[in-house]
């Protein structure tokens, strides 16, 4: 039968590459797909349908590369990521297929324009930040390298919370990106994997008398998988990205329904299906949630089930599975996979344990994405023991066997193996997810240069000098598709037309412009496509929300979720100490180029004093925007909900990119390499890749300020006392006193009061410690936007030296140092 199937496969050809042919592909997915005419289809209509059009012109590559990739035998990356920040489809699927012309004009002769229905599309907001945008960005490489990969996430259901402000305040609501069709994704339910939770262990003699361990849970779930595709860049190809959803096992308990208990019947359906239904984002208090354990156990447990089971040969000896496969563990939140890995080895397959960790040991590697003391994931040992009880006690042999190798390298050294044992025992007994991973992986890496450098001397010390050899750096990037093509097609044709085509997919080409930095005449295209990208951001603004930028003006941009140690209040007392120096007579308005500050950033809602600072920034704001006497000079804007989609407008029209984290703090950054390689100059710390962008674009095309990381440990630790700045530093103290003193809150002085009291008497991330250098830097910035002429040389020079940040380099990177892994040949 099976062979029969094989035989028989008929080629899946793409419908015609032509306006025609799109025009009656598009009518038939209206007609067919929606059940309506064109005179009687809403503009959703119009968009499922043609969502559903492009995506036809992608199937045959889809299959034809999941079957080639089956065939070569290839040995594959499974990213294993709770994140996935992917962004609107639509314009990415025209991009990869290069049909943007042809809907463009096939749409136009049917009276509709593509850019209302690109508009109707709600991106799928699976993840907080960075983190997950940088998941996105790695499986665009992929696919645009040809390289076999799956990426294996969770589908949930509420992605990242929709923002609102409410008199200034983020008020969040729910993400519903389901509601008006997915158009995008494949679900398989026939395909389902069950999962189980709970219950306890037990021992016993199997057939050949050897002791063995089972596992006998309490309960289990439904993992169906939801297909993506992820189209590789004009290249022919298509992977695939696995989302999981949970299902109860039984749809309702038919006897309790009967029973007339009709409540408690959908509540183990509902029990079950919370596990995908909330993306959390919480990632001010990572601990101490059941349901994110479960979800992370979840979609590991699937993954692992899928790619054993159906991704591999059935008779695949597993022996041979590290020559197949790579699981790279995206941070700690899918490690519990190493555990289960060896539970599928050891307990179901009957293996030897050490035989069963030498091949798991070459399975993963584990990339760590912060220095974040309190962002390291630990689980307390009841709530792991309580919900995955066979995997604590694989959890402690694997520890056991460690601690015993330790100890024999360092005979007597208790405190070391305190230091390094996977088990916590203080404050509370926990297991330590990243200790874990790093004793598990094959390699383990950080994600820019610096923070490599400061997990292996302080983050990890004892295990680096144990295993100096399994450390490396892999420095973060970006897709060029979507955040220089896709996102500024102005800039990207100013570049094919100066360098010819193929930049794309290598970037390192953007080099080749660096001559014309110096020829006036790109330098004015240059500014052109910047002044087209401030117009096309201030239409969008005006639609969106009812923002009105001022015409001409220097745009000051600070684009990233809301943390302390980013510091966006450094930002907001520069605002507030301009302010205040204009309206008390020390600075003449005209005597600085007029500025634009605009910010986007989400909080988690539970994060306090991070939502203190978005009301801040929006109280400031009204105030200096309504104030005559700075009018034209200074404006503030914050736009709601800054997500992917408006990251794409907003970058390639910025001037300034304010990269302020504490030095030290911020692990990569990738926001700061899609502002540089949209020709934005950078105001930045000397903090993850913000080193590497000044290194490569110039010191003097880069405004550096602040301490730098040793000095900030060496302040912290002789003692760092805020308030001395504040006693010190005239402009600093008036700065701060207006916001004490309740002036952006109608004269309430309680409002802001947490903000100053924490700058003045903690101020964990140094702002007050860095306010003066920042200033300065400031000054610099505004005598060099001045000189028009040096300052696009610099903004040109600062794209043509950043191709090394493509995700594309990123990727050869991991397939180098860590993965081993090959292209699949061209055709
Ligand atoms: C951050 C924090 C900060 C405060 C308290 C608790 C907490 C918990 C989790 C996190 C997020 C850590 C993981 C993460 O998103 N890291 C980001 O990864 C990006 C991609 O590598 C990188 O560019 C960012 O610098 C890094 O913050």
């Amino acid at each position: 039968m099976t062979e029969n199937r094989a035989n028989s496969t008929a080629p899946v050809t793409a419908p015609q590459h032509s306006v025609e042919g799109f025009v009656k592909e598009f009518l038939r997915e209206l007609h067919f797909g929606q059940g309506v005419t064109l005179e009687r289809a809403s503009v959703n209509d119009e968009y499922l349908a043609l969502a559903r059009t492009v995506r036809e012109y992608l199937m045959a590559r889809w299959l034809e590369t999941v079957r080639r990739q089956r065939d070569a035998q290839a040995k594959s990356v499974a990213y294993l990521s709770a994140e996935y920040l992917l962004g609107r489809q639509l314009d990415n699927a025209l991009i990869a297929t290069d049909m943007t012309e042809i809907v463009e004009e096939g749409l136009a002769s049917l009276g509709i324009e593509l850019s209302t229905l690109r508009e109707q599309e709600v991106e799928p907001g699976l993840g907080n930040g960075g983190l997950g945008r940088l998941a996105a960005c790695f499986v665009d490489s992929l696919a645009t390298m040809s390289v076999p990969c799956i990426g294996y996430g969770i589908r949930y259901e509420y992605g990242i919370f929709r923002q609102t402000f409410v008199d200034g305040f983020q008020v969040e609501q729910a993400d519903t990106w389901l509601t008006l069709g997915a158009p995008w994704e494949f679900p398989h339910p026939e395909a389902a994997v069950t999962v189980h939770f709970g219950g306890s262990t037990e021992r016993y003699t199997d057939d050949d008398g050897v002791e063995r361990t089972r596992w006998v849970p309490a309960w289990d779930v439904l993992g169906v998988p939801y297909n993506y595709m992820v189209p590789g860049y004009q290249n022919g190809r298509v992977n695939t990205l696995r989302l999981w959803s949970a299902r109860a096992t039984k749809a309702f308990d038919l006897a309790i329904f009967n029973s007339g208990e009709y409540v408690d019947a959908v509540r183990a359906q509902t029990f079950a299906e919370n596990i995908s239904k909330v993306l959390y984002p919480e990632d001010s208090t990572p601990q101490g949630k059941e349901l994110r354990l479960q979800q992370q156990y979840f979609f590991v447990a699937c993954s692992i089930r899928d790619f054993v089971d159906n991704v591999l040969p059935a008779d695949f000896d597993l022996h041979n599975l590290p020559d197949r496969i790579i699981f790279q563990l995206n941070d700690t939140h899918p490690v519990i996979a190493v555990p289960e890995l060896m539970r599928i080895l050891v307990d179901e397959k009957k293996w030897d344990w050490d035989e069963a960790w030498a091949v798991t040991q070459k399975c993963f590697a584990y990339t760590c994405h912060t220095l974040l003391p309190e962002a390291l994931e630990v689980w307390p040992v009841a709530l792991l023991g309580k919900l995955l009880p066979r995997h604590l006690e694989i959890i402690y042999r694997i520890n056991d066997d460690f601690l015993a190798e330790v100890a024999q390298r360092y005979p007597g050294d208790e405190l070391r193996l305190r230091r390094m044992s996977i088990i916590a025992e203080y404050p509370e007994r926990s297991v330590r997810m990243a200790f874990l991973a790093t004793v598990a992986g094959a390699k383990v890496n950080g994600v820019a240069a610096l923070h490599s450098q400061l997990l292996r001397d302080k983050v990890l010390p004892d295990f680096s000098e144990y295993w100096p050899d399994k450390f490396t750096n892999v420095t973060n990037g970006v897709t060029p598709r979507r955040f220089v093509r896709l996102a500024n097609p102005a800039l990207s044709e100013l570049i094919t037309d100066a360098i010819g085509p193929g930049w794309l997919t290598d970037l390192a080409r953007l080099r080749e412009m660096e001559p014309l930095a110096d020829d006036a005449e790109f330098r004015e295209k240059f500014r052109a496509v910047k002044a087209h990208n401030k117009q096309r951001l201030s239409a969008l603004l005006q639609r969106r929300d009812g923002i009105t930028l001022p015409g001409d003006a220097m745009l000051d941009v600070m684009v990233k979720r809301l943390h302390e140690y980013k510091r966006q209040t450094l930002k907001v007392l520069h605002i507030v100490s301009l302010y205040e120096r204009i309206i008390s007579g020390e600075l003449d308005p005209t005597s600085i180029p007029p500025r634009v500050f605009a910010f986007g950033a989400k909080a988690a809602p539970g994060y306090k004093m991070a939502k203190q600072t978005i009301a801040l920034i929006n109280h400031v704001g009204r105030v200096v925007n309504d104030d005559p006497r700075v009018k034209g000079a200074l404006t503030v804007v914050f736009p709601p909900n800054y997500n992917v989609t408006l990251a794409e407008t907003l970058i390639p029209a910025a001037d300034l990119s304010e990269q302020i984290s504490l030095a030290g703090k911020e692990a990569s950054g990738t926001g700061n390499m899609k502002f540089a390689l949209n020709g934005a100059l950078t105001i930045g710390t000397d903090d993850g890749a913000n080193v590497e962008i000044r290194e490569l674009v110039g010191d003097e095309n880069f405004f550096l300020f602040g301490l730098v990381e040793p000095e900030v440990d060496a302040l912290v630790t002789a003692g760092y006392h805020p308030s001395s700045y504040y006693e010190e530093n005239p402009t600093l103290r008036r700065a701060i006193d207006r916001i004490a003193s309740g002036a952006f809150a109608g004269g309430d002085r309680t409002v802001f009061e947490p903000i100053v009291s924490n700058l003045l008497h903690e101020d964990r991330f140094l702002v007050l410690a860095d306010f003066q250098a920042y200033l300065d830097a400031q000054d610099r910035v505004d005598a060099a936007y001045r000189d028009t002429e040096a300052w696009t040389r610099s903004a040109i020079l600062n794209v043509a030296r950043s191709g090394y940040f493509s995700s594309d380099r990123a990727m050869w990177d991991y397939i180098d140092r860590i993965w081993h892994s090959q292209p699949l040949a061209a055709r």
